[in-house]
């Protein structure tokens, strides 16, 4: 078998053969039981992973306590001095990372390394962030008073993460959770456990060149039990969650519960309107690139075409004729395009879409499949598929994490933002046109009801300096850029008298 470097990069982030799932920045300790972790990619055990247990569990979270003390008085522009040598690190580590990113998860190479860049991105954002940690200053109604907004670390953040971007959430999340003054706990995927251990063994490097004290970034490789209980604890302020609708719900109930904060990030049922007026050529590319890459894997991946029946025909044998050409196999062979699917289970999802779209009366264009034989032994291939369907049918309604493309036509425009809003989710969008009055409107009040909304790019693909996230179903929550960080942090008016004086507001006369 070809090995593409991934040994020595295996060696080079400090993963063995077998690994424990829990640190706190220091060694790595675990008393649970043990998963193993395969490539998708050729099947192959890369390595086992040692789970977190409850008992290590009490044992992160004490040390978070602990650490958050102390952090929150490091002034904030040092913080960012922290998160600096984290992308620095992280440059260092960027082909070794997302090589590994590739092997385990089976996203593209170029994907890999993409994403690894995400994180990159995000500490330098955060840096720069780390000396604009702004409030509003305001006038008070009384005289000698001062009124401002302050913003203060709320505590320990809990981090938990899906295996479609095992790296970059986490950095979005804790660059800016650490410039904030806040410690970090990574619940990451069990699907892709040592893409996470090579993330804090890279931490761990900058956590003692700083001689920073243990809890400040945690990694705990657990079960749902362990998600649970961070969802559950009251020590934990915040969660960030990435995950299904379904998950999403419970996270979401069983924070508020406890006046919690939370940060949802669930599904997507993202699509592209591809008008009479858009450039063909770029729209085949984009679409095609929104509905195969990381296999139809990302949040924010192309599920529908909306396409105006004037050139539905056209760009229909247009994507008919690109998908024959798309190459699918290991995602470490820069020639290919398209990687396997996550796992068994990933694939039986989409083979019972296919199969439910069918039963529906959608028509496949495209036709998909499992692939098998040589370099497919790991029985995660598929087929990107495309087919003709109603936005109505139940499956198109529902988010298949996989390269399943669904094709709809539409005659005015304001009926294809219809059948685009009309989905439960509501997180990217596109529109092709290179008109201005269709572009405007799409992006208008009457528009778009998602939280991404692109004019001329496809749906994914997201820069980290905008606030990422959507609307309905998809959870309400945002990441990464734009003033996001202000939910990492817990606000505070404060009103400052200094008269000798005692007037109270709205006029109101208290003598004694
Ligand atoms: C996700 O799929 O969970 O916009 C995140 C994008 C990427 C992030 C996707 N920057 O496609």
């Amino acid at each position: 078998i070809k090995d593409f470097g991934i040994e020595n990069s295996l060696k080079n982030l400090g993963i063995k053969d077998e690994n424990k799932g829990t640190s706190t920045g220091g060694k790595f300790f675990a008393s649970g039981k043990s998963i193993e972790s395969y490539s998708p990619a050729d099947g192959r055990l890369i390595g086992k992973v040692k789970l977190s247990s409850e008992k290590d569990y009490d044992k992160v979270l004490e040390s978070a306590q602990k650490a958050f003390l102390e952090f929150r008085t490091v002034p904030a522009p040092k913080r960012g001095e922290i998160v600096r040598q984290l992308g620095l690190k992280l440059r260092e580590y960027k082909d070794d990372l997302g090589k590994l990113v590739s092997y385990e998860m089976g996203k593209s190479l170029q994907e890999g390394l993409g994403e690894v860049q995400e994180m990159i991105d995000i500490c330098d954002f955060a840096v720069g962030l780390s000396r604009q940690l702004h409030g509003y200053t305001m006038h008070s109604e009384r005289p000698g008073h001062r009124m401002y907004e302050q913003y203060h670390p709320i505590g320990i953040v809990s981090i938990i993460t899906a295996f479609n971007f095992p790296v970059a959430v986490w950095a979005w999340n804790t660059a800016l959770a650490w410039i904030c003054g806040n410690v970090t706990i990574w619940k990451p995927s069990e699907k892709t456990p040592l893409c996470a251990i090579a993330c804090q063994n890279i931490m761990n490097e900058v956590l003692a060149a700083n001689n920073l004290s243990e809890g400040i970034s945690s990694v705990m490789v657990g079960d749902h039990t362990i998600g649970q209980k961070l969802v559950d604890d009251k020590r934990v302020a915040l969660v960030s969650f990435t995950g299904s609708t379904r998950v999403g719900r419970m996270v979401s109930s069983k924070v508020a519960e406890r006046f919690g904060k939370s940060i949802l990030e669930l599904g997507g049922n993202n699509a592209i309107i591809i008008s009479k007026d858009a450039d063909l050529d770029m729209s085949i590319i984009g679409a095609v690139f929104g509905a195969v890459g990381t296999a139809g894997q990302r949040c924010t991946s192309t599920r529908r075409l909306i396409i105006h029946e004037s050139v539905y025909n056209e760009v229909k044998n247009r994507l008919a004729k690109a998908y024959g050409q798309l190459k699918i196999g290991n995602p470490l062979d820069e020639n290919m395009h398209v990687g396997p699917l996550i796992d068994v289970a990933a694939v039986n999802q989409y083979e019972l879409a296919i199969e439910k779209c069918k039963k529906e009366g959608g028509k496949f264009v495209v036709e998909g499949g499992v692939l098998t034989g040589k370099d497919y032994e790991s029985g995660c291939y598929v087929k990107p598929c495309i087919a003709e369907v109603k936005n109505s049918y139940e499956i198109v309604q529902h988010e298949t994490f996989a390269p399943i493309l669904y094709l709809i036509k539409y005659k005015t425009l304001e009926e294809a933002i219809a059948i685009q809003n009309d989905v439960p989710q509501g997180l990217s969008s596109a529109i092709m046109t290179q008109n201005l009055r269709e572009a405007e409107l799409f992006l208008s009040h009457a528009g778009s009801d998602c939280g991404i909304a692109n004019v001329n790019i496809g749906t994914s693909g997201a820069e980290i300096g905008g606030a990422f996230g959507g609307e309905k179903e998809t959870g309400g929550g945002r990441e990464s850029g734009s003033d996001v960080w202000k939910y990492y942090m817990r606000r505070q008016t404060n009103t400052i008298n200094y008269t000798a004086s005692l007037p109270l507001a709205q006029g109101i006369k208290f003598d004694l």
